[in-house]
Protein backbone atom coordinates (compact mmCIF):
# COMPACT_ATOMS: atom_id res chain seq x y z
CA UNK A 1 0.00 0.00 0.00
CA UNK A 2 1.29 3.46 -0.69
CA UNK A 3 0.49 6.13 1.73
CA UNK A 4 2.04 9.37 2.79
CA UNK A 5 0.20 12.72 4.20
CA UNK A 6 -0.18 16.18 3.53
CA UNK A 7 0.62 18.09 6.92
CA UNK A 8 0.30 21.98 8.05
CA UNK A 9 -1.62 23.04 4.78
CA UNK A 10 -4.16 25.22 4.37
CA UNK A 11 -6.49 22.80 2.95
CA UNK A 12 -9.99 24.14 1.66
CA UNK A 13 -12.67 21.87 -0.38
CA UNK A 14 -15.79 22.62 -1.22
CA UNK A 15 -18.25 20.32 0.70
CA UNK A 16 -20.05 17.66 -1.50
CA UNK A 17 -23.47 16.85 0.20
CA UNK A 18 -24.23 14.81 -3.25
CA UNK A 19 -25.95 17.31 -5.17
CA UNK A 20 -24.36 20.90 -6.95
CA UNK A 21 -23.91 23.39 -4.60
CA UNK A 22 -26.03 26.05 -5.55
CA UNK A 23 -27.34 29.46 -3.82
CA UNK A 24 -26.01 30.46 -0.57
CA UNK A 25 -24.55 26.70 -0.31
CA UNK A 26 -22.29 27.99 -3.45
CA UNK A 27 -19.80 28.64 -1.73
CA UNK A 28 -19.87 26.16 1.31
CA UNK A 29 -16.28 25.30 1.94
CA UNK A 30 -14.41 23.47 4.45
CA UNK A 31 -10.83 24.42 5.51
CA UNK A 32 -8.69 21.64 7.05
CA UNK A 33 -4.93 21.35 7.97
CA UNK A 34 -3.70 17.63 7.46
CA UNK A 35 -4.61 15.24 4.32
CA UNK A 36 -4.02 11.25 4.29
CA UNK A 37 -3.70 9.56 0.62
CA UNK A 38 -3.45 5.65 0.38
CA UNK A 39 -3.17 4.15 -2.84
CA UNK A 40 -4.51 7.41 -5.04
CA UNK A 41 -7.74 8.50 -2.84
CA UNK A 42 -8.54 10.57 0.05
CA UNK A 43 -8.28 8.30 3.19
CA UNK A 44 -9.01 11.06 5.62
CA UNK A 45 -9.05 15.16 6.42
CA UNK A 46 -8.23 16.35 9.86
CA UNK A 47 -6.51 18.61 12.13
CA UNK A 48 -5.26 16.24 14.65
CA UNK A 49 -2.00 15.34 13.65
CA UNK A 50 -2.05 12.81 16.51
CA UNK A 51 -4.71 10.81 14.35
CA UNK A 52 -2.46 10.04 11.26
CA UNK A 53 -0.97 6.52 11.31
CA UNK A 54 2.98 6.61 10.72
CA UNK A 55 3.78 7.57 7.03
CA UNK A 56 5.89 9.67 4.67
CA UNK A 57 4.38 13.41 5.52
CA UNK A 58 5.20 16.03 3.12
CA UNK A 59 4.91 19.33 5.24
CA UNK A 60 3.40 22.15 3.18
CA UNK A 61 4.21 25.04 5.69
CA UNK A 62 0.77 26.52 5.70
CA UNK A 63 0.49 26.66 1.40
CA UNK A 64 -3.17 26.31 -0.07
CA UNK A 65 -3.96 23.61 -1.56
CA UNK A 66 -7.26 22.78 -3.38
CA UNK A 67 -8.78 20.49 -5.37
CA UNK A 68 -7.53 19.68 -9.03
CA UNK A 69 -9.34 22.11 -11.58
CA UNK A 70 -11.98 20.51 -13.76
CA UNK A 71 -12.73 22.63 -16.87
CA UNK A 72 -16.21 21.13 -18.19
CA UNK A 73 -16.28 22.85 -21.47
CA UNK A 74 -13.67 22.88 -23.85
CA UNK A 75 -13.24 22.31 -27.77
CA UNK A 76 -9.85 21.20 -27.18
CA UNK A 77 -9.06 19.47 -30.63
CA UNK A 78 -8.87 21.94 -33.10
CA UNK A 79 -6.87 22.97 -36.57
CA UNK A 80 -5.65 26.04 -37.02
CA UNK A 81 -5.75 28.91 -35.55
CA UNK A 82 -8.13 32.84 -36.08
CA UNK A 83 -6.11 35.45 -35.09
CA UNK A 84 -6.67 36.44 -38.83
CA UNK A 85 -10.58 37.26 -37.41
CA UNK A 86 -9.28 40.12 -34.88
CA UNK A 87 -9.06 42.84 -37.44
CA UNK A 88 -12.59 42.33 -38.55
CA UNK A 89 -13.41 42.27 -34.85
CA UNK A 90 -11.68 45.52 -34.31
CA UNK A 91 -13.79 46.72 -37.16
CA UNK A 92 -16.54 46.04 -35.60
CA UNK A 93 -17.39 42.61 -37.11
CA UNK A 94 -19.13 40.21 -34.98
CA UNK A 95 -19.00 36.75 -34.14
CA UNK A 96 -21.83 35.91 -35.86
CA UNK A 97 -21.27 38.13 -38.92
CA UNK A 98 -17.97 36.43 -39.20
CA UNK A 99 -19.37 33.10 -38.99
CA UNK A 100 -22.18 33.64 -41.62
CA UNK A 101 -19.21 35.33 -44.05
CA UNK A 102 -17.69 32.11 -44.18
CA UNK A 103 -14.87 32.78 -41.44
CA UNK A 104 -15.59 31.30 -37.63
CA UNK A 105 -16.44 27.98 -37.02
CA UNK A 106 -16.52 27.00 -40.94
CA UNK A 107 -12.43 28.27 -41.12
CA UNK A 108 -11.62 26.12 -37.75
CA UNK A 109 -13.74 23.13 -39.79
CA UNK A 110 -11.32 23.36 -42.83
CA UNK A 111 -8.48 23.35 -41.51
CA UNK A 112 -9.40 20.56 -39.10
CA UNK A 113 -10.53 18.18 -42.16
CA UNK A 114 -6.56 19.22 -43.49
CA UNK A 115 -4.85 17.87 -40.35
CA UNK A 116 -4.19 14.66 -39.68
CA UNK A 117 -4.88 12.48 -36.56
CA UNK A 118 -1.05 12.75 -35.33
CA UNK A 119 -0.99 16.81 -36.57
CA UNK A 120 -4.57 17.29 -34.40
CA UNK A 121 -3.12 15.11 -31.44
CA UNK A 122 0.21 17.22 -31.28
CA UNK A 123 -1.33 20.42 -30.97
CA UNK A 124 -3.77 19.08 -28.45
CA UNK A 125 -0.90 17.87 -26.17
CA UNK A 126 0.84 20.81 -25.64
CA UNK A 127 -2.37 22.75 -24.71
CA UNK A 128 -3.13 19.93 -22.27
CA UNK A 129 0.04 20.00 -20.82
CA UNK A 130 -0.65 23.56 -20.46
CA UNK A 131 -3.77 23.02 -18.90
CA UNK A 132 -1.89 20.51 -16.33
CA UNK A 133 0.83 23.06 -15.43
CA UNK A 134 -2.29 25.74 -14.38
CA UNK A 135 -3.70 22.94 -12.31
CA UNK A 136 -6.31 21.22 -14.33
CA UNK A 137 -6.48 17.70 -14.01
CA UNK A 138 -9.79 17.15 -15.48
CA UNK A 139 -11.59 18.52 -18.85
CA UNK A 140 -14.17 17.79 -21.31
CA UNK A 141 -13.44 17.77 -24.63
CA UNK A 142 -15.72 18.44 -27.84
CA UNK A 143 -16.15 17.52 -31.45
CA UNK A 144 -17.25 19.59 -33.59
CA UNK A 145 -15.30 20.99 -36.14
CA UNK A 146 -15.11 17.71 -38.19
CA UNK A 147 -19.04 17.90 -39.51
CA UNK A 148 -18.80 15.16 -41.28
CA UNK A 149 -18.65 11.08 -40.40
CA UNK A 150 -14.92 10.40 -41.04
CA UNK A 151 -13.61 13.72 -39.48
CA UNK A 152 -16.11 13.81 -36.36
CA UNK A 153 -14.54 10.35 -35.60
CA UNK A 154 -11.40 11.36 -36.05
CA UNK A 155 -11.43 14.51 -33.69
CA UNK A 156 -13.34 12.12 -31.15
CA UNK A 157 -10.61 9.52 -31.78
CA UNK A 158 -7.72 11.90 -31.24
CA UNK A 159 -9.82 13.07 -28.18
CA UNK A 160 -10.10 9.51 -26.88
CA UNK A 161 -6.70 8.78 -27.51
CA UNK A 162 -5.01 11.88 -25.80
CA UNK A 163 -6.72 10.40 -22.54
CA UNK A 164 -4.31 7.56 -22.58
CA UNK A 165 -1.16 9.20 -22.59
CA UNK A 166 -0.81 12.47 -20.71
CA UNK A 167 -2.14 13.26 -16.88
CA UNK A 168 -5.29 14.73 -17.36
CA UNK A 169 -8.80 13.16 -17.70
CA UNK A 170 -10.92 13.66 -20.60
CA UNK A 171 -14.33 13.11 -20.53
CA UNK A 172 -15.41 13.47 -24.40
CA UNK A 173 -18.82 15.09 -25.97
CA UNK A 174 -19.98 14.61 -29.58
CA UNK A 175 -21.05 18.03 -30.55
CA UNK A 176 -22.00 17.51 -34.81
CA UNK A 177 -24.80 20.03 -34.66
CA UNK A 178 -22.34 22.81 -33.80
CA UNK A 179 -22.30 24.62 -37.09
CA UNK A 180 -23.78 24.15 -40.79
CA UNK A 181 -21.18 22.77 -42.88
CA UNK A 182 -20.66 24.81 -46.05
CA UNK A 183 -21.56 22.35 -48.17
CA UNK A 184 -25.44 21.50 -46.10
CA UNK A 185 -26.18 25.28 -46.12
CA UNK A 186 -28.99 25.10 -48.67
CA UNK A 187 -30.27 22.10 -47.00
CA UNK A 188 -29.71 22.06 -43.01
CA UNK A 189 -32.15 19.17 -42.18
CA UNK A 190 -30.21 16.74 -44.61
CA UNK A 191 -27.13 17.83 -42.02
CA UNK A 192 -29.09 17.66 -39.07
CA UNK A 193 -30.27 13.97 -40.36
CA UNK A 194 -26.71 13.12 -41.24
CA UNK A 195 -26.04 13.74 -37.53
CA UNK A 196 -29.08 11.69 -35.75
CA UNK A 197 -29.16 9.15 -37.82
CA UNK A 198 -25.68 8.56 -39.17
CA UNK A 199 -22.75 10.02 -36.64
CA UNK A 200 -24.80 9.10 -33.14
CA UNK A 201 -25.43 5.48 -33.49
CA UNK A 202 -21.93 5.02 -34.73
CA UNK A 203 -20.71 7.16 -31.84
CA UNK A 204 -22.61 5.23 -29.59
CA UNK A 205 -21.75 2.18 -30.70
CA UNK A 206 -17.89 2.87 -30.57
CA UNK A 207 -17.88 4.52 -27.32
CA UNK A 208 -16.41 7.42 -28.72
CA UNK A 209 -18.24 10.07 -26.47
CA UNK A 210 -20.30 10.36 -23.46
CA UNK A 211 -21.95 13.76 -23.66
CA UNK A 212 -23.66 15.53 -26.88
CA UNK A 213 -24.12 18.44 -26.95
CA UNK A 214 -25.34 21.50 -29.66
CA UNK A 215 -25.39 25.45 -30.35
CA UNK A 216 -28.53 26.26 -30.01
CA UNK A 217 -28.44 29.81 -31.23
CA UNK A 218 -29.91 32.50 -33.60
CA UNK A 219 -28.49 31.69 -37.22
CA UNK A 220 -27.18 27.97 -36.18
CA UNK A 221 -29.81 25.93 -34.69
CA UNK A 222 -32.71 27.46 -33.34
CA UNK A 223 -34.44 25.75 -30.60
CA UNK A 224 -36.78 23.15 -32.40
CA UNK A 225 -33.78 21.64 -34.08
CA UNK A 226 -32.06 21.69 -31.27
CA UNK A 227 -34.33 20.10 -29.16
CA UNK A 228 -34.87 17.35 -31.92
CA UNK A 229 -30.98 16.49 -31.30
CA UNK A 230 -30.87 16.47 -28.49
CA UNK A 231 -34.12 14.08 -28.16
CA UNK A 232 -32.82 11.76 -30.44
CA UNK A 233 -29.05 12.19 -28.57
CA UNK A 234 -31.04 10.73 -25.49
CA UNK A 235 -32.72 8.18 -27.19
CA UNK A 236 -29.10 6.84 -28.05
CA UNK A 237 -28.01 7.27 -24.33
CA UNK A 238 -25.78 10.26 -24.48
CA UNK A 239 -25.99 12.93 -21.96
CA UNK A 240 -27.24 16.09 -22.46
CA UNK A 241 -25.32 19.68 -22.70
CA UNK A 242 -26.84 22.68 -24.56
CA UNK A 243 -24.91 26.04 -25.62
CA UNK A 244 -27.81 28.12 -24.59
CA UNK A 245 -28.27 31.65 -24.81
CA UNK A 246 -24.76 32.48 -25.72
CA UNK A 247 -25.40 35.86 -27.84
CA UNK A 248 -29.15 36.04 -28.48
CA UNK A 249 -31.87 34.90 -25.91
CA UNK A 250 -33.60 32.30 -27.77
CA UNK A 251 -35.05 29.78 -24.91
CA UNK A 252 -31.92 27.41 -24.58
CA UNK A 253 -31.79 27.33 -21.50
CA UNK A 254 -36.00 26.87 -20.72
CA UNK A 255 -34.84 23.70 -23.70
CA UNK A 256 -32.17 22.79 -20.82
CA UNK A 257 -34.83 22.36 -18.31
CA UNK A 258 -37.31 20.90 -20.48
CA UNK A 259 -34.73 17.87 -21.41
CA UNK A 260 -33.01 17.75 -18.06
CA UNK A 261 -29.93 18.64 -19.61
CA UNK A 262 -26.55 17.54 -17.02
CA UNK A 263 -25.96 21.34 -18.30
CA UNK A 264 -26.46 24.45 -20.18
CA UNK A 265 -23.64 26.27 -20.88
CA UNK A 266 -22.43 30.52 -21.58
CA UNK A 267 -26.03 32.02 -20.38
CA UNK A 268 -24.73 35.33 -21.23
CA UNK A 269 -28.26 36.32 -22.32
CA UNK A 270 -30.20 33.87 -21.04
CA UNK A 271 -34.00 34.95 -19.84
CA UNK A 272 -36.03 35.47 -16.62
CA UNK A 273 -37.73 32.76 -17.31
CA UNK A 274 -34.78 31.00 -18.27
CA UNK A 275 -33.16 31.42 -15.23
CA UNK A 276 -36.55 30.37 -13.43
CA UNK A 277 -36.76 26.90 -15.51
CA UNK A 278 -33.02 26.15 -14.53
CA UNK A 279 -33.87 27.02 -11.12
CA UNK A 280 -36.90 24.39 -10.90
CA UNK A 281 -34.33 21.83 -12.76
CA UNK A 282 -31.37 19.77 -12.04
CA UNK A 283 -29.61 21.82 -14.98
CA UNK A 284 -25.91 23.28 -14.36
CA UNK A 285 -25.13 26.87 -15.20
CA UNK A 286 -21.96 26.54 -17.00
CA UNK A 287 -20.63 30.11 -17.16
CA UNK A 288 -17.95 30.86 -19.61
CA UNK A 289 -16.16 34.80 -18.65
CA UNK A 290 -13.14 34.24 -21.24
CA UNK A 291 -15.27 34.47 -24.27
CA UNK A 292 -17.30 37.08 -22.64
CA UNK A 293 -13.83 38.57 -22.19
CA UNK A 294 -12.63 38.01 -25.80
CA UNK A 295 -15.84 38.70 -27.40
CA UNK A 296 -16.03 42.30 -25.74
CA UNK A 297 -19.98 40.97 -24.63
CA UNK A 298 -21.28 41.56 -21.47
CA UNK A 299 -20.97 38.62 -18.78
CA UNK A 300 -23.54 35.98 -17.12
CA UNK A 301 -25.52 36.99 -14.63
CA UNK A 302 -24.23 34.72 -12.19
CA UNK A 303 -25.10 36.43 -9.05
CA UNK A 304 -28.94 36.46 -9.94
CA UNK A 305 -28.36 33.02 -10.73
CA UNK A 306 -26.94 32.58 -7.13
CA UNK A 307 -29.80 34.49 -5.48
CA UNK A 308 -32.38 31.88 -7.36
CA UNK A 309 -30.28 28.85 -6.38
CA UNK A 310 -28.90 27.87 -9.67
CA UNK A 311 -25.42 26.07 -9.07
CA UNK A 312 -22.72 27.35 -11.13
CA UNK A 313 -19.79 26.07 -12.85
CA UNK A 314 -17.30 27.44 -14.80
CA UNK A 315 -15.23 26.68 -17.58
CA UNK A 316 -12.37 28.54 -20.41
CA UNK A 317 -14.55 27.42 -23.69
CA UNK A 318 -11.03 26.97 -24.80
CA UNK A 319 -11.72 27.41 -28.73
CA UNK A 320 -9.96 29.15 -31.63
CA UNK A 321 -12.99 31.34 -32.18
CA UNK A 322 -14.89 33.15 -28.91
CA UNK A 323 -11.70 32.26 -26.27
CA UNK A 324 -8.41 31.30 -27.21
CA UNK A 325 -7.08 30.62 -24.22
CA UNK A 326 -7.15 27.40 -22.01
CA UNK A 327 -6.17 28.98 -18.55
CA UNK A 328 -8.80 28.48 -16.08
CA UNK A 329 -6.56 30.54 -13.64
CA UNK A 330 -7.14 33.88 -15.63
CA UNK A 331 -10.93 32.24 -15.72
CA UNK A 332 -10.66 32.30 -11.74
CA UNK A 333 -10.07 35.76 -12.17
CA UNK A 334 -12.88 36.56 -14.10
CA UNK A 335 -15.32 34.72 -12.09
CA UNK A 336 -14.37 36.76 -8.97
CA UNK A 337 -13.84 40.66 -10.46
CA UNK A 338 -16.54 40.11 -13.59
CA UNK A 339 -19.19 37.56 -12.36
CA UNK A 340 -18.85 39.05 -9.02
CA UNK A 341 -18.34 35.98 -7.20
CA UNK A 342 -16.92 35.15 -4.40
CA UNK A 343 -13.46 33.13 -3.77
CA UNK A 344 -15.03 29.70 -2.35
CA UNK A 345 -18.27 30.71 -4.83
CA UNK A 346 -15.59 30.19 -7.82
CA UNK A 347 -13.64 27.44 -6.55
CA UNK A 348 -16.85 25.49 -6.09
CA UNK A 349 -17.59 26.51 -9.84
CA UNK A 350 -13.93 25.66 -10.53
CA UNK A 351 -14.02 21.87 -9.03
CA UNK A 352 -17.40 20.45 -7.26
CA UNK A 353 -20.02 22.10 -10.02
CA UNK A 354 -17.77 21.63 -12.94
CA UNK A 355 -17.36 17.49 -11.39
CA UNK A 356 -21.28 17.38 -11.55
CA UNK A 357 -21.06 19.23 -15.12
CA UNK A 358 -19.70 16.50 -16.27
CA UNK A 359 -20.82 13.75 -14.47
CA UNK A 360 -17.69 12.95 -12.58
CA UNK A 361 -18.56 14.09 -8.80
CA UNK A 362 -18.64 11.13 -7.27
CA UNK A 363 -15.14 10.28 -7.66
CA UNK A 364 -13.55 13.96 -7.93
CA UNK A 365 -14.17 17.91 -7.58
CA UNK A 366 -13.58 17.95 -3.41
CA UNK A 367 -11.23 16.33 -1.24
CA UNK A 368 -13.30 14.15 0.80
CA UNK A 369 -12.55 11.10 1.90
CA UNK A 370 -13.08 8.31 -0.89
CA UNK A 371 -12.61 10.06 -3.61
CA UNK A 372 -9.51 10.39 -5.61
CA UNK A 373 -6.45 12.48 -4.69
CA UNK A 374 -6.31 15.01 -7.57
CA UNK A 375 -5.35 18.41 -5.94
CA UNK A 376 -3.04 21.34 -6.32
CA UNK A 377 -0.52 22.97 -3.74
CA UNK A 378 -0.08 26.56 -4.45
CA UNK A 379 2.42 29.20 -4.15
CA UNK A 380 0.00 30.83 -1.83
CA UNK A 381 -1.70 30.58 1.73
CA UNK A 382 -5.34 32.30 0.67
CA UNK A 383 -7.66 31.62 -2.12
CA UNK A 384 -8.13 35.46 -2.36
CA UNK A 385 -4.45 36.27 -3.39
CA UNK A 386 -5.19 33.49 -6.93
CA UNK A 387 -7.95 35.06 -7.87
CA UNK A 388 -6.82 38.90 -7.22
CA UNK A 389 -3.07 38.46 -8.72
CA UNK A 390 -3.89 38.10 -12.41
CA UNK A 391 -1.55 36.63 -14.93
CA UNK A 392 0.83 34.58 -13.21
CA UNK A 393 1.06 30.76 -12.85
CA UNK A 394 0.12 30.06 -9.33
CA UNK A 395 0.40 26.44 -9.10
CA UNK A 396 3.21 24.63 -7.10
CA UNK A 397 2.41 21.31 -7.50
CA UNK A 398 0.05 19.20 -9.05
CA UNK A 399 -0.83 15.82 -7.91
CA UNK A 400 -3.14 13.38 -9.98
CA UNK A 401 -4.48 10.08 -8.24
CA UNK A 402 -2.17 10.59 -5.66
CA UNK A 403 0.68 11.38 -7.84
CA UNK A 404 2.43 14.42 -8.29
CA UNK A 405 2.69 14.92 -12.19
CA UNK A 406 3.95 18.57 -12.38
CA UNK A 407 6.24 20.79 -10.56
CA UNK A 408 5.83 24.34 -10.51
CA UNK A 409 8.51 26.78 -9.28
O1 LIG B 1 -14.98 27.91 -32.94
O2 LIG B 1 -16.19 29.66 -32.62
N1 LIG B 1 -19.29 29.44 -29.73
N2 LIG B 1 -18.74 27.56 -30.65
C1 LIG B 1 -19.85 28.21 -30.10
C2 LIG B 1 -17.68 28.27 -30.61
C3 LIG B 1 -18.02 29.47 -30.02
C4 LIG B 1 -16.37 27.83 -31.08
C5 LIG B 1 -15.83 28.53 -32.27
ZN1 LIG C 1 -18.36 26.09 -26.55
Amino acid sequence: MSRFAIVNANIITPIDINSPSKGENQGNVMQVKHMLVEDGFIKLLTNDFGVLPECETIDLKGALVTPGLIDPHTHLVHGGSREREIPLKLQGASYMEIHHAGGGINSTVIATRRSSKSQLKEKALEDLKHMLSLGVTTVESKSGYGLNLEDEIKTLEVSNELDDIQSLDIVHTFMGAHSIPQEYKQDSQRFIDLVTNEMMPLIKDRKLAEFCDVFCEDGVFDVEQSRNILQKAKEFGFKLKIHADEIVSIGGAELAAELNAISADHLMAVSKQGIRDLAKSNVIAVLLPGTSFYLGKNYAPAREMIANNVPIALASDFNPGSCPSDNFQFIMNLGYLYLRMKPEEVLTACTLNAAYAIDRASDRGSLTEGKIADFVVWNSENLEYLMYRFGKNHVKQVWKDGKKVYEGN
